[in-house]
């Protein structure tokens, strides 16, 4: 196995956990947990045998810590970015006083108007450094970064989530607590 052969099957896995399982036919339970034999036979049945030993390493090794295993090791989820309904339960909790989004040049006169909407995903995610947050920005082209002012929100009654990868969720950004990084 390359990196490269990882990456791809990272990909397929956030596809299917995250977007669309019924590519595979599969079916995320109302946490987002699939059965990982379920999982494992629905690759082999497309084409792209794929082992337990392998997607193991897969979970560990990845960049950003997309997936966990549940704490028996039959199941497995995208620990966040889905499209379709999950309910991840993640406890809130007080954020950093500041947390940073990356997003680029283009959004941002929408993005000053309307503040940070979640889009096509669960939540807004914010980073809790600026290098995080680059890395986020650029996938959409001309970087620009922002500061929020998670203190001031999490004062104001906005609840904030931080998942099993560290990064920071919430429901939306008003204008007000935004500000260039
Ligand atoms: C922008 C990746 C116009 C927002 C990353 C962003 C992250 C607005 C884009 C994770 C807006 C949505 C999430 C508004 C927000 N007007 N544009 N009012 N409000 N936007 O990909 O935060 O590799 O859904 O700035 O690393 O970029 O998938 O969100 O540019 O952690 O694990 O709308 O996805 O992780 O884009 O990225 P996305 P994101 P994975």
């Amino acid at each position: 196995m390359t990196p490269q052969d990882y990456k791809q099957i990272s990909k397929k896995l956030s596809l299917l956990l995250r977007h669309k399982p019924e590519l595979y036919h599969l079916e995320l339970d109302p946490q987002g947990w699939c059965g990982v034999d379920a999982l494992l036979a629905a690759f082999r049945k497309n084409g792209h045998p794929l082992d337990r030993m392998t997607l193991e390493a897969v979970v560990t090794q990845n960049d950003k810590q997309r997936f966990a295993f549940s704490p028996d090791g039959t199941h497995i989820r995208a620990n966040q970015g889905h499209s379709v309904a999950v309910q991840l339960e993640y406890a809130p909790q007080e954020p950093p006083a500041v947390l940073f989004h990356g997003t680029a040049t283009r959004f941002l006169g929408s993005i000053y108007e309307k503040g940070l909407l979640k889009q096509q995903r669960h939540h807004v995610h914010l980073s809790p450094d600026i290098e995080t947050a680059s890395k986020v920005g650029v996938r959409h082209g001309k970087l620009a970064l922002l500061k929020v002012d998670s203190a001031r929100m999490f004062a104001e009654g906005y609840s904030f989530f931080c998942s099993e990868n560290g990064v920071w969720l919430t429901e939306q950004v008003p204008p007000a607590y935004i500000q260039p990084a």
